[in-house]
């Protein structure tokens, strides 16, 4: 067997990490014969209920989890790191605004991103989840000069999953058999759920999904704004946050990072805009399609875009060039 990688959950105390962590440790991310040391971060008040937490895991006896390590250090937790997934961020609270919010986030993600500088292995993948996923993973890599940018990256999978889904049960068909949904931009109501070069494959043929769901009005309509109002619907219903499939889904990213996407199959990731792709600015986490092999994603390049689908593109990154430089603002202080 191969030697133990170390893999770091921050909020590990939290409900997201309550979902991802049993998932991580039995196999299904990093692989079933990858062997694993599980380092927690949470903060100093939830250290006891992290211990409850390691408890569990060791409960499971899982055979690929060979050590568990919670803490509120970040010189331990970020120590050789293969893989960090940041889940834990500054919530909103009750009559805090806006920029208070982000401010608070910025000071947590610089002070992470300087820690994986200093501590983690340089090759290390480092998934940003806690909100706002893009700039924090923005400030999180621009804190950590000496990783190359191309190993940060922000979830967007849960609304790649979401879209997929929702085309599926339109079309009867297990998630399965929907393909190349695209994410672009920002992980907020703003980003657009793209279906132009989704493939959906009917009796083994691949079609465009315009031409099986025979519904555009839907498809440029109730299906874009269902997906993306899709977590305020389950806080409405819940009134927790989506957790099972959002831990679902970072399993994913990190799995195709981890092992690579499948041929002719393209995920969504929130990465980092060069400037050279479909017209999105520089130095932004924007989320694109994205093939992966060699643990090295590359932008899809070259799909068509229509106007319609033009103006959604450039919607959601000024929102994210307005919240980059309100943050980079903060991050000098
Ligand atoms: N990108 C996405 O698709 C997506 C989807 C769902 C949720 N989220 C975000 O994920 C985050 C976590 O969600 P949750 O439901 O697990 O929340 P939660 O409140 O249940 O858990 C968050 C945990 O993070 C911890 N934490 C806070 N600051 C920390 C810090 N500086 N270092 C380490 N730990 C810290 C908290 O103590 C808490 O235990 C939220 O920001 C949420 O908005 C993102
Ligand atoms: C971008 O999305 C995040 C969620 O990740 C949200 O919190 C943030 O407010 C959005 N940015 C702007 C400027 O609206
Ligand atoms: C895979 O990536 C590693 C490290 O980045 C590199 O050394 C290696 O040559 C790559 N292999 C292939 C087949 O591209
Ligand atoms: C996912 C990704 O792009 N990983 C890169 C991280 O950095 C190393 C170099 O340290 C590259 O080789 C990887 O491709």
């Amino acid at each position: 067997m191969a030697d133990p990688i170390r893999v770091l959950v921050t909020g590990a105390a939290g409900q997201i990490a309550y979902s991802l962590l049993y998932s991580i440790a039995k196999g299904d991310v990093f692989g079933k014969d990858q062997p694993l040391i599980l380092l927690l971060l949470d903060i100093t008040p939830m250290l006891p209920v992290l211990d409850g937490v390691v408890m569990e895991l060791q409960d499971c006896a899982l055979p690929l989890l060979r050590e568990v390590v919670p803490t509120d250090k970040e010189e331990v937790a970020f120590k050789d790191l293969d893989a960090a997934i940041l889940v834990g961020s500054m919530p909103r609270k009750e009559g805090m605004e806006r920029k208070d919010l982000l401010k608070a986030n910025v000071a947590i993600f610089k002070s992470q991103g300087a820690a994986l500088d200093k501590y983690a292995k340089k090759t290390v993948k480092v998934l940003v989840v806690g909100n706002p996923a893009n700039t924090n993973c923005l400030i999180t890599a621009k804190s950590a000069p000496s990783i190359p940018k191309e190993n940060f990256s922000c979830l967007t999978r849960l609304d790649h999953n979401r879209a997929r889904s929702q085309v599926a049960m339109r079309c009867g068909i297990p998630a399965d058999n929907v393909r190349n949904v695209i994410i672009w931009g920002n992980h907020s109501s703003t980003q657009y759920p793209d279906v132009h070069h989704c493939k959906v494959s009917v009796k083994g043929e691949d079609k465009p999904a315009f031409d099986v769901v025979k519904d555009d009005t839907w498809l440029k309509g109730d299906f874009i704004s269902t997906v993306q109002q899709r977590g305020a619907a389950v806080i409405k219903a819940r009134k927790l946050s989506s957790a099972m499939s959002a831990a679902k889904a970072i399993c994913d990213h990190m799995r195709d990072i981890w092992t690579g996407t499948a041929e002719g199959e393209f995920v969504s990731m929130g990465v980092y805009s060069s400037g050279n792709s479909y017209g999105v600015p520089d130095d932004l986490i924007y989320s694109f399609p994205v093939t992966i092999k060699n643990k090295t994603w590359k932008i899809v390049e070259g799909l068509e875009i229509n106007d319609f689908s033009r103006a959604k593109m450039e919607a959601t990154a000024a929102e994210l060039v307005e919240e980059r430089d309100t943050a980079i603002s903060f991050l000098a202080v």
